[in-house]
This record gives C-alpha cells, sequence and structure tokens, in this order.
C-alpha cells in the first residue's frame, strides 16, 4: 500500500472523499503576479517604486527584461502543479514605441497573449497608478487637478479595454483590478472632497460597458501607504459600498488592514452579499511588508472559509507579495504552492461534522478535533498531486531552482 493509498484511507474514516478534493483543487487556477519576478519594476524605466510601497531586500538575479521575466515565469510554472493565471501589471507593455500609460492599447501586450495562449494561462491586470511623474504626490484618481485626475481616467480606460482583450483572446475572463495610492502623510482638512472625486473618477472609468464575458472589474482597498499613514481615500468602506452598488468586485488584500483584522473573517460576510470577490494573497509581517506567502494560520484560515463556503469558483485567488531578499522564482514557487496546499487542507477537512459539532455545542470536542486533523496527513495527498501534474515532490524543487540561479540569474550583472 502506498502512502498516498493510506492517506487515503485515513480520511475516508473521517467522511473525507480524497479523490473529489484532488479534483476540485485541480480545476483552482490561481493568478501569479509577474511583479515578483522584478520588484515591481516592469519595462518603463528603472525610476523606482513609489506610491508608498517598497521592496526590501537585493538578492542578485532579478529578470531585467520581458525575455528574462518570461523564462523565470516559465521556470516557476514548472515547480507549481496545476494550470494557473498570470497577473500583469501596465508597466509590463512590450513595445518600442513606449507609449504613455494614458495611450496603452491591447497591441502593447500581443506578446504576452501569445506568452499565454502558448501555455494554456489566463491573463488579468492591473492599471499601473504609482511609479509615474504624473503620480509624484501619490495621488492619482483624487487629485485636485481636472487634467491629471483625466490622465489617470484615460489609463484606467485603456487598461479595462486591455483586459477585456485578454478575455477574450484566451477565452477566460481578466480581472482588471484597480489600486490606487492616493492618501495623505498627516491629518487632512477635508477627508469628504478626495473621495467625492474618487467616487466620480470611478463612474467615468466604468461608464464604458464592456464585455462582462471577457472581463470582470474589482478594487482594491488599504489602510495606509509607506508616507501616507494618516489617510487613505480609497479605504476598505469606501470601496466596499462602492462595489456593492456598481457591479464591481471587492478585491482584499490581507496586507491591507489593521494587524488584528483577518480578511478570512471577512469572506462569509462579503460573500452573503456579493455573487463574487477577489484576493490579493500576501504575509505582512507587523505591516503590509508584502513577504512571500507561507502555510501560516491565516493561509490556511483563509483557504478554510472559501472551501466552507463552498465558494472556489466565487472567490478569484491572486498573489500580491515582493521580496527582492530571496531567489524570485522561489518566491513564486512557495507561495502559489503553499496557497494550493492551503486550500488542499481545507479540503480534506470534514466540515459537515465539525459544523455539526458547533451546532450541537460540543466545543471542547470541536476543538480537539480540528487540532487532530492538522496532523493527518495532507503531506502524502499533496506529493500525489504534485505526480500526478508533473510537478517536483516536497523539497525536490530547491535543486532546480539552484542550478537555474547558477546557470541564468547570476549571470545578470548589474542588478540587485
Ligand atoms: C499595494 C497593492 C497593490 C500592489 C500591486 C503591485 O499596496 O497591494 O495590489 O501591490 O498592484
Ligand atoms: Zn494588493
Amino acid at each position: 500500500m502506498t502512502r498516498f493509498d493510506s492517506a487515503r484511507e485515513m480520511y475516508r474514516d473521517i467522511g473525507v472523499d480524497v479523490d473529489a478534493a484532488l479534483e476540485k483543487l485541480q480545476n483552482v487556477h490561481i493568478s501569479m503576479h509577474c511583479w515578483q519576478g522584478d520588484d515591481v519594476n516592469g519595462f518603463e524605466s528603472d525610476e523606482g517604486l513609489s506610491g508608498g510601497l517598497a521592496t526590501t531586500g537585493n538578492y542578485p538575479g532579478k529578470a531585467r527584461n520581458a525575455q528574462e521575466l518570461m523564462a523565470d515565469i516559465d521556470l516557476a510554472l514548472d515547480l507549481i502543479p496545476g494550470t494557473h493565471r498570470l497577473n500583469l501589471h501596465a508597466i509590463y507593455a512590450i513595445s518600442d514605441e513606449k507609449p504613455d500609460r494614458d495611450a496603452l492599447e491591447p497591441r502593447h501586450f500581443e506578446k504576452w497573449v501569445q506568452f499565454a495562449k502558448e501555455r494554456g494561462l489566463g491573463l488579468d491586470f492591473n492599471p499601473t497608478l504609482f511609479s509615474h511623474p504624473k503620480a509624484a504626490e501619490s495621488l492619482t484618481l483624487s487629485h485636485p487637478s481636472r487634467e491629471i485626475r483625466k490622465f489617470w481616467i484615460d489609463h484606467c480606460k485603456a487598461c479595462r479595454r486591455i483586459a477585456e482583450y485578454f478575455g477574450r483572446e484566451l477565452g477566460t475572463p481578466s480581472l482588471n483590478n484597480i489600486w490606487i495610492p492616493d492618501g495623505y502623510k498627516n491629518p487632512p482638512s477635508d477627508r469628504l472632497t478626495p473621495r467625492r472625486r474618487l467616487k466620480e473618477s470611478l463612474d467615468e472609468i466604468y461608464a464604458e460597458k464592456l464585455d462582462a464575458r471577457y472581463i470582470v472589474d474589482s478594487v482594491e482597498s488599504k489602510v495606509f501607504g509607506l508616507g501616507l499613514e494618516s489617510y487613505t481615500v480609497g479605504s476598505h468602506e469606501f470601496y466596499m459600498n462602492y462595489a456593492s452598488k456598481n457591479n464591481v468586485l471587492c478585491l482584499l488584500d490581507n496586507g491591507h488592514f489593521h494587524p488584528t483584522e483577518t480578511v478570512s473573517d471577512k469572506i462569509p460576510s462579503l460573500l452573503l452579499f456579493a455573487d463574487r470577490l477577489a484576493l490579493h494573497v500576501t504575509r505582512p509581517v507587523r505591516w503590509d511588508s508584502d513577504h512571500v506567502v507561507l502555510l501560516d494560520d491565516e493561509l490556511r484560515e483563509i483557504a478554510k472559509e472559501i472551501v466552507r463556503c463552498d465558494a472556489l469558483d466565487r472567490v478569484l485567488i491572486g498573489l500580491d507579495y515582493f521580496d527582492a531578499s530571496v531567489n524570485r522564482v522561489c518566491a513564486w514557487a512557495l507561495g502559489m504552492r503553499n496557497m494550493q496546499k492551503a486550500l488542499l487542507g481545507a479540503l480534506l477537512t470534514p466540515w459537515g461534522m465539525l459544523a455539526q459539532l458547533q451546532d450541537e455545542a460540543r466545543f471542547w470536542e470541536l476543538m480537539a478535533l480540528q487540532e487532530e486533523i492538522k496532523t493527518y496527513p495532507l503531506g502524502d495527498v499533496w506529493d500525489h498531486f504534485c505526480k500526478t501534474n508533473a510537478a517536483p515532490q516536497r523539497e525536490s524543487w530547491l535543486e532546480v531552482v539552484k542550478e537555474y540561479e547558477r546557470e541564468f540569474q547570476f549571470q545578470r550583472v548589474n542588478n540587485g
């Protein structure tokens, strides 16, 4: 009997169908963020990250251009079981013309569409409202100047059309997520007017009706950004209400809340009122630090809520972190594998039995059983999933990354 067979029996004894769980996991397509590959630099310039965002670390070997980024993504995808999605940002356009952001068109992303087609990936998208001279004050869609607002509105409109193009070309709707840095370092005199301007800008952006078969829109809130600690225009309350009234999705980034607030707890509440919601999964260490996603308690809890709500098809899962202190292919593979492991753990949990204990107020049994299930042989089922997907099992992928960095990444000079 193989380890997988014996694991399957153990789970069967507590009423869990392992084969059904594996089938569900196979159908989860996680959106991998391209920006971990080059520390959110993009292909426009090397002037650095702004908008209250920062990467730390200078591990050698980051991708310097589209070719290197694509090669690194390819390796990461080889190390991750299943088929997934790729999440792009507007600063990753591939074009000699170097259009400004309000002039971006689908054709500037043709190479990515070709890349995605060849690999069977879906594509998601994000307008980039930072790292640009017109966002130097960290004010974009809420800027007091109509001219600047107009520039960013046009950028977001352009991005929605690009996302629609992705969806049409690839046959899977593309999520176009708007996040803006807008906020103030010190207490503002007026909290209302910037929010009113943001609301009006969004109304203008979404006024153009695009084909819902190809594009899904979302808005991402935040509690604060670096250097913008006192006030954030796009707060959670702002966007949650905007989303519910305007048929766009809320995107919850689990680094964007007060440290003791959890996204896992928000998932069921939002799912009672919205058809769908989107996630940026990250690991905030004391603040929105965007560390690589590990298999920690909150990740497991997020996965549990998605599965408990039977909402794998209603929650669009994407990753969002950028650690420049480690090998960036490792960062991708580790975060993606961990997200999948967390989902598998949730899928291998007897929720019906646990729900009954809760309803019957048998709380000590509930607590003890949940703890015992934590050490059930999840790893044996995970190894089987990797094997059937021709992806490396356990830590065997580390050697692959080591060889790749020796041969390719470390040969890229002049970069951190
Ligand atoms: C910033 C947001 C946003 C970005 C990416 C690069 O705090 O999380 O999603 O991380 O758009
Ligand atoms: Zn995010």
